[in-house]
């Protein structure tokens, strides 16, 4: 691993309140990875933004009668509010509309024009006579031209991934009135996306990186043929085009959105004294997005590197997740399918969340499914059966029996030699996995060291204070540690109350990782007080949760 890491969340739109769908493709999969590094000792920068130009933005500030400035300043707080509950443990969380971006997006456009990558053309488009407007993507509703799949927005389909215009869009509808929109012409610029493909194609092929059933799919895309990308939009809500010529138009939202990744990356470290773009340049770069963008993060945002000649590096990884269901059934919030994640942190921890959420989430693209049944059963059985079942029962009989004064070992038998071991062995075992971002297994093998340890400490009976009773507790204490700190990327909280009933100082994010497998608690450490950590999740409660889905409550 290199010393600088830069790991960036895809941008929630600044239109809307974070649900579980974003959470488990993105924010924690990129925030267990980035306390993963900083516990590794690297200089981690995690950054995001909202994602504040566009026209379902605009619509809604529309709609909510309010201007789109006040309204995305409200989102803004609020996504950075909720996911500081959930512990989202970002070093700067900044806005696409801000100032840096802004001048970056139109540096980038400036750039490429003058590398004769770009193009005007007229063209024709959807206007409604209704409303007065031109009708870009999400102001027209309509039937995907590759799937057939209808009611899609006219800037892509949500089914098969296709990225499209509202040219191409079948029957096309007014988002506003409903009406059929006429076509009328407006002069546009174009990215040369289709004279980048060969480029875009041996980056894409040399990356290792990359996940290769994702970089597969793209490499057809590019094989099919790449259409030249239309980055010109006749709104007013957008990053304005540094051209006298185009006063009255706005760059595309997604010309500008990952534009944020190096804007705000830079402001914060140029804030803090370093100097951001050779940070930038000098670090792996690490985008984690969920499988709906692969196009445009495969595509767009490479290619608008490479179009000013990679004076911004390039990602090194993208890590691509893909989408939640609920209960089986797609997430909507019109029928009310979906779960708020505030709401949910009312109900239940953080860390039940996130245990949950890593449990079933592989590093690929498949789909994954939240059940609340299944949600119950995984943190009473796992999370507390086992994991806090360690806990508890080696702390609290060291308290007991031994007034919190960890004992000497005697000398180890079989048992505790192989016990020792799983100790010493934790850290390479998991931190591969954690490198490779197979978090869910990692966590597995974490699940499974506690697991040995509840079978050793049952079948040492320690209770009966035969011989053997002191190693039993002294390595069952120092497993709970290391527990401590192997948890720590998944489960914060938890982690730093395992820590302080364990009596350690300070704070368990500050522990380095590879001490995961020392054995650092010695003959005579005294614990901290005791607590159980976690409360069982009852089965009223989550009766009562699954009511609530579509009713609109
Ligand atoms: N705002 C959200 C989405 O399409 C979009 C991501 C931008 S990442 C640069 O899911
Ligand atoms: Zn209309």
């Amino acid at each position: 691993m290199t010393k600088n890491i830069i790991i960036t969340s895809a941008l929630p739109y600044a239109n809307g309140e974070i649900h579980l769908g974003h959470i488990v493709s993105t924010y924690l999969p990129a925030d267990i990875f980035a306390r993963f590094c900083r516990s590794n000792n690297i200089n981690v920068v995690f950054t995001c933004a909202t994602d504040d130009f566009g026209t379902p933005i605009l619509l809604q500030s529309e709609k909510e009668k309010t201007t789109p400035d006040k309204y995305i300043d409200f989102w803004n707080k609020r996504d950075l509010e909720d996911f500081t509950k959930l512990g989202i443990s970002f070093d700067f969380f900044h806005k696409t509309s801000s100032t840096e971006n802004i001048k970056l997006t139109q540096y980038f456009f400036q750039k490429i024009l003058e590398n004769n990558l770009i193009y005007k053309k007229e063209i024709s488009q959807l206007y409604c006579k209704q409303d007065n407007k031109y009708l870009p993507d999400r102001y027209v509703l309509g039937t995907c031209p590759y799937c057939n799949e209808n009611d899609q927005y006219s800037d892509g389909c949500e089914k098969c991934g296709r990225v499209f215009t509202d040219r191409e869009i079948l029957k096309p509808r007014c988002a506003i009135c409903n009406k059929t929109p006429k076509l009328k012409t407006s002069m546009h610029y174009f990215f040369k996306l289709s004279l980048l493909s060969s480029k875009l194609k041996t980056w894409l092929t040399n990356n290792s990186n990359l996940q290769n059933d994702v970089k597969n799919y793209v490499i057809k895309w590019i094989d099919d043929g790449l259409n030249d990308w239309d980055i010109t939009r006749d709104i007013k809500w957008g990053v304005p085009i540094p051209l006298e010529e185009a006063k009255n138009k706005v760059l595309y939202g997604w010309f500008d959105n990952h534009l944020a990744y190096i804007s705000s990356a830079i402001k914060f470290l140029n804030d803090n004294g370093k100097d951001g773009k050779t940070f930038w340049n000098e670090s792996d770069i690490y985008h984690f997005i969920g499988k709906d963008i692969v196009y445009h993060h495969y595509l767009f945002l490479p290619a608008m590197r490479l179009g000013i000649e990679e004076e911004y590096k390039l990602p090194n990884y993208i890590p691509t997740r893909g989408h939640l269901t609920l209960q089986a059934k797609k997430i909507s919030k019109s029928r009310n399918w979906y779960i708020g994640l505030k709401d949910f942190l009312r109900i239940f921890p953080a860390d039940y969340l996130r245990f949950y959420l890593v449990s079933i989430n592989p590093y690929s693209q498949d789909d994954l499914n939240f059940d609340w049944d299944e949600f119950a059963t995984k943190i009473n059985s796992e999370l507390i059966g086992n994991f806090g079942n360690l806990v508890n029962r080696a702390l609290g009989f060291t308290i007991k029996a031994f007034d919190g004064v960890v004992p000497g070992p005697e000398e180890f038998d079989d048992m505790d030699k192989e016990s020792e071991k799983k100790i010493k062995e934790l850290v390479l075992d998991m931190g591969k996995l954690m490198e490779q971002n197979h978090l869910d297994r990692a966590l597995k093998k974490i699940l499974q060291f506690s697991t040995h340890f509840n079978q050793y400490f049952q079948h040492k009976e320690p209770w009966k204070k035969g011989p053997g009773t002191n190693s039993c507790v002294y390595l069952s204490v120092n497993a709970v540690r290391s527990l401590a700190v192997a948890i720590y990327p998944f489960l914060p909280k938890s982690s730093q109350k395992i820590w302080l009933q364990l009596g350690m100082d300070g704070n368990v994010s500050a522990q380095s990782f590879d001490e995961i497998s020392n054995i650092v608690i010695k003959r005579g450490h005294r614990l901290g007080e005791i607590s159980p950590l976690f409360e069982k999740v009852e089965e009223s409660v989550i009766e009562e949760q699954k009511t609530k889905l579509g009713t609109g409550i």
